[in-house]
C-alpha cells in the first residue's frame, strides 16, 4: 500500500518536470534532433504518426492473414502491423499446446487422409462468416491447398475448431469464400485428379480426370461445416483457380477461375514441353457461374445422388437443370472478385495487362436467352465473352487479385510483374494512381474489402518477395507486409512489416470492436469441443482413478502449484493426465511440459486440458508450469515416478535439507500478520469502490478470494501443528499460508491498479 502510493507521488513529479522540459521550442528541437540522428524526413514522420500506437493503445482493424507453409494463421493489428497471434490449424503449434494434449490432438486427427497424418497445411485463403454479406466476427474458415481441407476457427476463443476433408479433391485453391449469410463455404479444386483413390493412367486425363467446386454447408448454431449437407459440382480437368461468391445482385451464384483449360499434361521425361509451356497456348480460359441456391434446393428435393458419403453434382445433371455456365476469361486468370453490389466481377489474368471487368446483368441476359456462343467438349454452355464484358482496362502487367475501396467504382488491383498497386475506376474504366510496392505483389487487402460495405482506409500489399527490405537473416527471407494509406486521392506507403511464419496468400481484416473474445472460459471447459469436459476438477477435489491399465489423473492449476505434485504409476500404464485451471483471472494461463514424453500443455483460465501417453520406461519424470505465472513459478513442479513392475514403497519418511525452530516459527507468523494488514487496506480500498461494474476485477476479486480460502485453510494446519509443538510442520505451513497471502496480495494490487486507471468511482 505505501509503496504503491510512492510509486504514484514518483510518477506525478516526474510528470511535471516532463512538462515543464517539453513546451516550445524545446521539443521542436529534440524531435528535429532524433529525425537527423535516424536520418528520418518529413515524410516519414508522417506514415510514423499514422501507424505508430502509443503504449496500452489498440488497433482499429484486425488482419487475419494465412500462414502459407506454417499452416497456421497469423493474427496482426492495423494500422499498428503489430502480431497479436499465431493461430494452430494444420499444424502442431506448441504454445497453445495445440497437437499436444488430446482435445486438439482429436482436431487434427479431423483432418488425416486415408488413415495418414497430415501436420502441415497450405494455408491461402481466409474468410469471416458473413451476416447479410457483413462480416459477423464469429468465425473464420480456411484453406489448405495441399492436402484440400477447410478448418474453422472460432473467433469467440480464436481456437480452431474443426478440419474437413474433401471427399473427392486431391488438391485445391479456390477457398475458403463463404456466400452471404454462410450458408455455404466454397473450395474448388486444383490440378485435376481421379475423384477415386486408385491409379489412373494421365492418358485417361480428359475422361477420368476431373476438377469441381464444393460446396461445404455450415452450421451456424453449433460452428459447424456438415459433409452430410454439402455438394461438389464436378468440373472439367481445368485446373479451377480462385473463387468468389456472388452477393447482392448474384446473390445464389458462385465464380470459379480456371487455368490450363487446354488441358495439357506436361512431362519433361516424356520429351514433352512443359506445363507451363502447354498450360498457357491458349488466350483464354473460363470463369464457371455455378447456381448454389438452385443445387441446394435440387439436394433437398432429393434429386442429387451421394458417392463417397457426400452429394455430387455430375456435369450432365448441372447442365441439364440450369446450373452452371461458362465464359471465356483472359489468359491464366488468378483473382476472381465480385463487387459490393454483385453487380459485376472482375478478373485478371496474370499474362494479360488489362483487367476485365464481367457484368453480371450481361450474363444473367445471356442465360435467360439461352444466348451461347457454344459448348465445351463436356457440354457446358460458352457465353461469349462480348455478350458478358462490361470493360476491359489497362492496370499494369501480371494483375492478381482486385479489393473494392469504400468510394463507389475504386478498386486496387495487385500487380505482380511490375510491383504495383494500381487504383483504378471500373465503372468508368480509367486508372486513377499507381504506387511501387516492394517487390511482387500477390494479394491484397483493404479492410472489410469482402464485405458488401468495404471501409477502404488502408490497404495491405502482401509481397512475394522481400529482397533488401530488412537485415539479411540468411536466404531464406521473411515476407513483406506493406501498408498503405488508401484515405486520399494518392496512395501513400507506411510502413514494411517483415512476416516470419510461411509465406501467407491472402489476409482479412476486420473492425476491432466485431471481435469479442472472451478472456476465460467456463469453469472445467473442453474448448475443442465447446462443451464442459468430463474431466474437470475442482478445488480440493483432486484425485487418481484407475480404469483397466489407464491411471486417470484429475489435476488441477492454480498460482503457484500443481495438483498433484507426486504421480504415481507402475511401467507399462497408460497415464491420462487431465489438468483444470481454476484461476479466473485475466491471463492467467499456466502451462505444463513433462520430461520425455512430448508434452505441452497450454491452460487458459477455465479450461480442461488432458494428455494421455504410455509410462513405458521406469524412471523419474519431473514435471513445471511452462507459464511464468507468479513470482513462485519456478516452484509450480512435481514429479511422475513410473516405478518399476512390483515395486514396493519404502516406508520411510522424506528426507528434508532443512529443519525449523519455535523461533523460525514465530518468524513466519510476524511475516503473515504484516502481509495481512497490506491485504486488509487493499481489500479496503476495493470494495469502498465501485469494483462490481469492472468484470476484470470482479475476476481477479473471486481468485483472491478463492486464495484466501487457501490461505486460512493452510493457517488451520499451522496452528493445529504449532499446537502439538511440531514446528516443522508448523513452519512449513505457515509458509504456504504465506504464499497463498502473496498470491492474494497480487491479485488485490492488480486490481486495484486496474481500478486507478479506469477511474473507478468511490461508493459509501
Ligand atoms: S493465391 S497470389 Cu490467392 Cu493462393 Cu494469389
Ligand atoms: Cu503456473 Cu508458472
Amino acid at each position: 500500500m505505501k509503496f504503491t502510493r510512492m510509486r504514484t507521488l514518483s510518477a506525478l513529479a516526474g510528470l511535471t518536470v516532463g512538462l515543464g522540459a517539453a513546451s516550445g521550442v524545446a521539443a521542436q528541437a529534440s524531435l528535429q534532433d532524433v529525425m537527423k540522428a535516424r536520418g528520418l524526413t518529413q515524410k516519414d514522420l508522417l506514415a510514423a504518426a499514422k501507424t505508430y500506437t502509443p503504449t496500452g493503445g489498440r488497433d482499429e482493424y484486425i488482419a487475419f492473414s494465412s500462414g502459407g507453409q506454417s499452416g497456421q494463421v497469423i493474427v496482426y493489428g492495423i494500422p499498428s502491423m503489430r502480431i497479436l497471434k499465431y493461430i494452430g490449424v494444420f499444424t502442431p503449434e506448441p504454445w497453445q499446446g495445440y497437437g499436444f494434449d488430446d482435445e486438439s490432438k482429436a482436431v487434427l486427427a479431423q483432418g488425416r487422409i486415408n488413415g495418414k497424418d497430415i501436420t502441415f497445411g497450405d494455408t491461402h485463403h481466409p474468410a469471416f462468416s458473413e451476416t447479410k454479406g457483413e462480416y459477423n466476427g464469429r468465425y473464420l474458415f480456411i484453406n489448405d491447398k495441399a492436402n484440400p481441407r477447410l478448418a474453422v476457427i472460432d473467433l469467440h476463443d480464436f481456437e480452431t475448431k474443426q478440419i474437413v476433408v474433401n471427399p473427392f479433391f486431391k488438391s485445391e485453391h479456390g477457398g475458403a469464400f463463404v456466400t452471404p449469410n454462410t450458408e455455404y463455404v466454397m473450395e474448388a479444386a486444383q490440378y485435376a485428379a481421379p475423384f477415386g483413390d486408385d491409379f489412373v493412367p494421365l492418358e485417361e486425363f480428359n475422361d477420368d480426370y476431373r476438377g469441381g467446386v464444393t460446396y461445404w454447408k455450415f452450421d451456424d448454431k453449433k460452428g459447424k461445416l456438415d459433409p452430410s449437407q454439402s455438394f461438389t459440382f464436378e468440373l472439367p480437368p481445368y485446373s479451377q483457380d480462385l473463387s468468389d461468391a456472388g452477393k447482392g445482385a448474384s446473390e445464389g451464384w458462385g465464380f470459379t477461375n480456371s487455368f490450363c483449360s487446354e488441358r495439357y499434361v506436361g512431362g519433361i521425361e516424356r520429351g514433352r514441353p512443359p506445363f507451363e509451356a502447354g498450360c498457357s497456348q491458349k488466350d483464354t480460359d473460363f470463369l464457371h457461374i455455378t447456381n448454389w441456391k438452385k443445387a441446394a434446393e435440387l439436394v433437398k428435393a432429393g434429386k442429387v445422388k451421394k458417392v463417397k458419403g457426400s452429394y455430387l453434382i455430375p456435369m450432365e445433371q448441372a447442365v441439364a437443370e440450369g446450373l452452371l455456365y461458362l465464359v471465356p476469361e483472359p489468359k491464366s486468370p488468378h483473382g476472381v472478385d465480385v463487387n459490393p453490389a454483385g453487380t459485376h466481377i472482375i478478373v485478371s489474368g496474370k499474362l494479360d495487362s488489362h483487367a476485365w471487368v464481367y457484368s453480371w446483368e450481361k450474363i444473367q441476359k445471356a442465360i435467360a436467352e439461352g444466348n451461347f456462343e457454344s459448348k465445351d467438349p463436356y457440354g457446358i454452355p460458352i457465353i461469349s465473352m462480348k455478350n458478358a464484358l462490361h470493360t476491359q482496362v489497362q492496370v499494369g502487367l501480371g494483375p492478381l487479385h482486385t479489393q473494392y475501396d469504400a468510394k463507389e467504382c475504386v478498386v486496387y488491383t495487385s500487380i505482380y510483374v511490375d510491383s504495383m498497386v494500381t487504383k483504378w475506376d471500373y465503372c468508368e474504366g480509367k486508372v486513377l494512381d499507381q504506387l511501387h510496392i516492394h517487390y511482387n505483389i500477390g494479394h491484397l487487402v483493404a479492410m472489410e474489402g469482402d464485405s458488401v460495405t468495404p471501409d477502404g482506409k488502408y490497404l495491405v500489399s502482401l509481397n512475394k518477395l522481400a529482397i533488401d527490405r530488412f537485415n539479411p537473416v540468411g536466404p531464406l527471407h521473411p515476407q513483406n507486409h506493406q501498408l498503405i494509406d488508401i484515405s486520399g486521392d494518392k496512395m501513400q506507403l507506411l510502413y514494411d512489416m517483415p512476416l516470419p511464419l510461411g509465406e501467407p496468400h491472402y489476409v482479412v481484416a476486420i473492425k476491432a470492436d466485431k471481435l469479442k473474445p472472451v478472456v476465460r472460459y467456463k469453469s472445467g471447459w473442453n474448448s475443442r469441443t465447446d462443451e464442459r469436459s468430463p474431466y474437470r476438477t475442482r478445488a480440493g477435489r483432486e484425485k487418481v482413478v484407475r480404469e483397466g491399465d489407464t491411471v486417470h489423473v484429475y489435476g488441477t492449476l492454480i498460482r503457484s502449484h500443481i495438483t498433484p505434485e507426486i504421480i504415481e504409476v507402475e511401467e507399462g500404464e497408460t497415464v491420462s493426465l487431465h489438468f483444470t485451471n481454476l484461476e479466473r483471472a485475466e491471463d492467467e494461463t499456466h502451462g505444463f511440459a513433462l520430461y520425455n514424453q512430448n508434452i505441452q500443455l497450454s491452460v487458459e483460465p477455465g479450461k480442461t486440458v488432458s494428455a494421455t501417453f504410455k509410462a513405458d520406461k521406469a524412471g523419474v519424470y519431473p514435471y513445471y508450469c511452462t507459464e511464468f505465472c507468479s513470482a513462485l513459478h519456478l516452484e509450480m513442479q512435481g514429479y511422475l515416478l513410473v516405478k518399476p513392475k512390483g515395486y514396493q514403497t519404502k516406508a520411510t519418511g522424506m528426507s528434508e535439507g532443512q529443519t525449523y525452530t519455535k523461533a523460525d516459527y514465530e518468524k513466519q507468523v510476524k511475516t503473515n500478520v504484516d502481509t495481512q494488514a497490506v491485504i486488509d487496506s487493499v481489500v479496503a480500498y476495493i470494495t469502498s469502490h465501485n469494483y462490481k461494474d469492472f468484470p476484470e476485477v470482479v475476476a481477479l476479486v473471486e481468485d483472491a478470494t478463492d486464495q484466501l480460502g487457501f490461505a486460512a485453510e493452510a493457517k488451520k494446519k499451522a496452528d493445529d501443528f504449532a499446537a502439538k509443538d511440531d514446528f516443522q510442520n508448523a513452519t512449513l505451513w505457515a509458509g504456504q499460508h504465506w504464499q497463498y497471502q502473496v498470491k492474494t496480495a497480487d491479485l488485490g494490487l492488480r486490481a486495484k491498479t486496474f481500478l486507478e486507471e479506469h477511474g473507478a468511482k468511490k461508493v459509501k
